[in-house]
């Protein structure tokens, strides 16, 4: 690279990324292979449209690419060849908050009510928060999780929804650390005729490797990031039923809807580099190898949630089913802040996060939160866990520094 004061910027962020644990949920490290696709010269075509229609000349090339990755998107997915005509897919939206963003442009008149999770009880800021377009555009109606057992409780969920008539409810979360029973959602969706939109952003990898059920059989909508457990480029996925049980009312596609809310309604141009970076991951997603991954990356949450309650730790909801964990730290007298920084100062690398019914704010909360995908992503497994539940354990609670240890391990797990 020509430019060396952004070439030694790029090798210290690959150094630093090399010499710490890395235990932030919605993060992972990618494949060569996907590296290289994002960083081809797919970057210098422009695509407004979709394949067979666009607005630009020379997409010959860029069409089949588009092809190609809905096609791996479907089949990745929906096992039975009958479902994934059933289905259709927009690959094109440019992040996680756009293409939900999309999905309520499409399904929800502005000014009507939607349903989702609060963002301090595990869900996601474009589910409705107030600062978010999601919240301003549309009446939010938020559902949280029960104060004794911090789990959703759906006769809660169902009373709710029964009371406010929401066109549509989210079903998923950033922050929440166990399955969603998708059937359970799709009967208090039926109760009060609404579109069930699943985000799956953070287990779709779990989904696809089939270490956790999977929201086809009950969503109209599925959306996904494809940056996280899926561990592709940054981007995001639509998925809509063409059968959707109440597309009738309104008499609409919402295939075709989804489609027009992310271009024109939202975007430009497509980011082709992209869409070929995430068809590369799907297809690497589709191996045994990816099976087995994320069902390591499941163990690995559970035993480092294990080992962090033999430490005396609080969990919440007591343990996990996915690829993260909630700690509360406040309970042993640290804020979240002063855990992560004093987790980052010793090359452990998490985020601080509110817990339910949090009593501190958002920028000190009461815990931290834990995701396995990137480690294990390195080659760790349980044993390895129990050492990092170790570190954690010596950080916060012993105030010892084990940076020297945590760069020993990262070293016995390079990165390609
Ligand atoms: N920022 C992502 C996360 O960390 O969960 C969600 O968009």
């Amino acid at each position: 690279m020509s430019d060396k004061i952004l070439e030694s910027l790029i090798r210290a962020e690959i150094r630093r990324q090399k010499e710490t644990l890395d235990l932030i949920p919605s993060e992972n490290i990618v494949s060569h292979n996907v590296l290289a696709a994002l960083g081809s010269p797919l970057t210098n075509k422009y695509a407004e449209g979709y394949p067979g229609a666009r607005y630009y000349g020379g997409n010959q090339y860029v069409d089949q690419i588009e092809n190609l990755c809905r096609a791996r998107a479907l089949k990745l997915f929906l096992r039975q060849q009958a479902d994934y005509k059933k289905w259709s897919v927009n690959v094109q939206p440019y992040s996680g908050s756009p293409a939900n963003l999309a999905v309520l442009l499409a399904l929800v008149p502005t000014g009507e009510k939607f349903m989702g999770m609060r963002l301090d009880m595990g869900g996601h800021l474009t589910h409705g928060h107030k600062v978010s377009a999601t919240g301003k555009l549309w009446q939010a109606i938020h559902y949280g999780v029960d104060e004794k057992t911090e789990l959703l409780n759906y006769e809660n969920i169902l009373r709710l929804a029964r009371k406010e008539r929401p066109k549509l409810i989210i079903a998923g979360f950033t922050a929440y650390p166990r399955q969603i029973d998708f059937k359970k959602f799709r009967r208090i969706a039926d109760a009060v005729h609404a579109y069930l939109m699943v985000d799956m952003s953070h287990f779709a990898g779990l989904v696809a490797g089939g270490a956790h059920p999977s929201p086809f059989p009950y969503a109209d909508v599925v959306t996904t990031t494809t940056h996280k457990t899926l561990r592709g480029p940054r981007g995001a996925m639509i998925f809509t039923n063409r059968e959707s049980r109440t597309a009738n009312r309104n008499k609409v596609d919402i295939a075709k809807a989804v489609d027009k809310a992310v271009f024109p309604g939202l975007q430009g141009g497509p980011h082709v580099n992209q869409i070929a970076a995430t068809a590369v991951a799907l297809k690497e997603d589709a191996t045994q190898q990816f099976k087995k991954y994320v069902h390591q990356i499941v163990k690995n949450s559970q035993a480092l949630a294990r080992e962090l309650q033999r430490l005396g730790w609080r969990v919440v909801s007591g343990g996990t089913d996915t690829h993260l964990l909630l700690l509360d730290v406040a309970e042993r007298g640290i804020g979240g802040k002063e855990a992560s920084d004093k987790l980052e100062q010793n090359g452990i690398i998490a985020n601080k996060n509110t817990i339910p019914y949090d009593h501190r704010p958002p920028m000190d909360p009461s815990g931290i939160r834990l995701g396995t995908p990137a480690l294990t992503t390195r080659g760790m497994k349980e044993k390895e866990m129990k050492i990092v539940a170790g570190f954690i354990n010596d950080v916060l609670a012993k105030n010892e520094n084990v940076l020297a240890l945590v760069k020993k391990l990262c070293r016995k797990f390079p990165i390609e």
